[in-house]
């Protein structure tokens, strides 16, 4: 078998940033606006672009990730000339090297990406919310024939040290890159995406082993090892909604700008779909008592209290008197009697008793965003 364009998403991660939402999960199959999980976008990314093969590389709590992604059939890929293959973590053969970065984990994959035998292969990250087209990408790496090209969009300088930062020449090629810098020189920054050529990198990569050269992770390693080797690196300028939601912070706002007609990934386009498994739920139902306004309400949900600027993800219940402020529900959470939940993320599962108050606003609260883990019980549930 071979295939011009290998995808291999990065889904191992800890994600120890979203703290008690990945303790048993994957930072990928964290649910985001009310139907997904984080990793749809990539995997939808990948199946409007014409993608056929994709490889996802998992380290850490994989189980509801290999779930949730089956066969690829949700996305369309499990055809005859298509696939989505879950690699599975090494450490057990490899001990301690379970927390090498992310150019290792390509490594240790490279059995899988010989039997597709691709000319290309793109790397992204199971954690990013956006829709892009990577066929262009492709194409514009091809026109440079480039044997790197790092997707890049303009970041606010203040954030710009949490990014790969670069400086490109007239052409778009890179001429200077460092990983994370703490005094940034642009606010050019990496989304993490990138095309090589891969008998190039499979040859890097092969050498720097054999060669006992550390060829860890693609920031840190791989680009400046192929800036000092003269290669040719460019840049593809992304333009559009990105958001990297590996933090509380960045998950509840991204999920916040879900919400309206009018929202920042323009979910009503339907040239660019975003696919999930579907688990059928009854309709949701909105009894006589209750107030749903400027919400995302999806099905199974039951409502008997107010919801207000959120999001209720499959099976939620809220109960009389509860009310919900810009918040994100997840599926299955039970919201008791009289409770009050404000700017918070509520965990898969979780039961929130009877006039319970959680705010994370900053007139009432405490200004965090408050977060309730995956099944987690706060205050005594409903007997109801
Ligand atoms: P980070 O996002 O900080 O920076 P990193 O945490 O190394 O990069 O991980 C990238 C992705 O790979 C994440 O989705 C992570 O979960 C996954 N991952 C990490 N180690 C892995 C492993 N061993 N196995 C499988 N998956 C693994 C990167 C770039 C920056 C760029 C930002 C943009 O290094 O230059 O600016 O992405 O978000
Ligand atoms: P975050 O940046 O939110 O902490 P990352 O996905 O970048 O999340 O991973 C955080 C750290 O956790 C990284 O240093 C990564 O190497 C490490 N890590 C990755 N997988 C595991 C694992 N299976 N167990 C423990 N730590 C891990």
């Amino acid at each position: 078998m071979s295939t011009e364009l290998l995808a291999l998403i990065l889904a191992g991660g800890q994600g120890s940033r979203l703290g008690k939402l990945t303790q048993h999960i994957a930072k990928p199959a964290v649910q985001f606006g009310g139907r997904y999980r984080i990793i749809d976008f990539a995997l939808s990314n990948c199946a409007n672009s014409g993608i056929r093969n994709v490889g996802v590389i998992t380290q850490y709590q994989p189980l509801i990730l290999n779930e949730h992604i089956g066969n690829g059939s949700s996305w369309g890929l499990n055809g005859v000339d298509s696939g989505v293959t879950v690699l599975q973590p090494y450490s057990a053969v490899e001990g301690n090297r379970w927390f090498q970065g992310t150019s290792h984990a390509v490594y240790q994959n490279i059995a899988y990406i010989d039997s597709i035998d691709p000319e290309y292969v793109l790397i992204l990250s199971g954690d990013h919310i956006y829709k892009m087209d990577y066929d262009d990408m492709l194409r514009q790496h091809k026109e440079n024939n480039a044997s790197l090209t790092v997707a890049v969009i303009d970041v606010p300088l203040d954030e710009a040290s949490r990014f790969g930062i670069m400086n490109t020449d007239s052409n778009g090629r890179i001429v200077e890159f460092e990983e994370k810098p703490e005094h940034p020189k642009s606010t050019k920054a990496s989304m993490g995406i990138y095309i090589f050529t891969w008998s190039r990198l499979r040859e890097l990569l092969i050498n720097a082993d054999k060669n006992g050269i550390n060829m860890l992770d693609f920031g840190k390693n791989v680009i400046p090892s192929y800036l000092k080797a003269d290669e040719r690196v460019y840049t593809y300028n992304f333009k559009g909604y990105w958001k990297d939601v590996g933090t509380i912070d960045s998950l509840w706002e991204a999920n916040m700008e879900y919400i309206g007609e009018d929202n920042a990934l323009h979910t009503r386009d339907r040239s660019w779909k975003i696919y999930s498994k579907n688990l059928i739920s009854p309709p949701h139902f909105v009894d006589g008592n209750a107030q749903v306004h400027d919400s995302l309400v999806v099905d199974g949900c039951f409502i008997s209290g107010t919801v207000n600027h959120s999001i209720l993800s499959t099976n939620v219940q809220v109960k009389e008197g509860a009310i919900i402020e810009d918040s994100f529900i997840m599926s299955g959470v039970v919201i008791g009697p009289h409770a009050h939940i404000k700017r918070a993320i509520i965990g898969e599962g979780a039961v929130i008793g009877e006039g319970v108050v959680i705010d994370g606003s900053e007139e009432t609260g405490n200004g965090e965003v408050q977060v309730v883990g995956y099944n987690e019980v706060v205050g005594i549930p409903d007997e109801a």
